[in-house]
């Protein structure tokens, strides 16, 4: 299981890379990767375990944050209190945004990120609709439609892959003006 040492911080040129594409049936390594980043997900949410293991909580991961430069993300984005089932659970590999909404959205708190130590505040507008193509553990292709918060999340990840952080997406000079009044702010 992956822990706070493990995770590779702002400065580590993997986070600036690239990422490559994964070939299929993944590897011994991949399959590892996979399971050891959504696991991470999941200790991290249940506060008891998170405090054991000193973990900071997370919606998602991406490999490079790991030191693997390959396109693979795991995704868990928890439900209600009245609706316990995750809104969205899975390891994306290989994603594309093939389409997204003009309109734009954020997370009205900002977002955080595993690799920046410091918080840095701000709205970090992206779409607020967009459809992913990405494969599953098995190979299988999947296009589906996301919104709001399940969808703020995968692009954090999918940036990620590309070498983007979040505070690239911050307005240097006024981190809390929106130059779109259309921007759905997302609780
Ligand atoms: C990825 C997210 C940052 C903004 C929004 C949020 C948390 C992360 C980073 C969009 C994606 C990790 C990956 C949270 C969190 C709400 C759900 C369930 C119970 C606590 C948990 C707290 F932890 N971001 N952290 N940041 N990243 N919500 N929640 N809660 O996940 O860097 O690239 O456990
Ligand atoms: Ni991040």
């Amino acid at each position: 299981m992956y822990l706070m040492k493990d995770i590779t911080r702002d400065g580590d040129p993997v986070l600036r890379q690239v990422a490559a594409k994964v070939a299929f049936p993944l590897s011994e390594a991949d399959q590892k990767l996979a399971h050891d980043m959504m696991e991470y997900l999941e200790v991290s949410q249940v506060p008891e375990t998170a405090e054991k293991y000193g973990l900071r909580p997370g919606v998602g991961l991406a490999a490079p944050q790991v030191g693997v430069s390959e396109m693979m993300a795991a995704v868990l984005v928890p439900g209600t209190e009245d609706h316990p089932k995750p809104l969205f659970k899975e390891v994306i590999i290989n994603p594309v945004i093939v389409s997204h909404s003009v309109q734009p959205a954020a997370l009205s708190e900002g977002e955080g990120c595993l690799s920046v130590d410091h918080d840095l505040p701000g709205y970090v507008v992206r779409h607020d609709r967009i459809t992913v193509r990405y494969q599953d553990i098995d190979g299988k292709t999947h296009k589906i439609r996301l919104r709001d918060y399940p969808a703020i999340v995968c692009q954090h990840e999918i940036d990620h892959l590309n070498g983007h952080l979040y505070y690239d997406l911050i307005n240097q000079k006024d981190p809390y003006q929106l130059t779109d009044q259309n921007t759905v702010l997302i609780d």
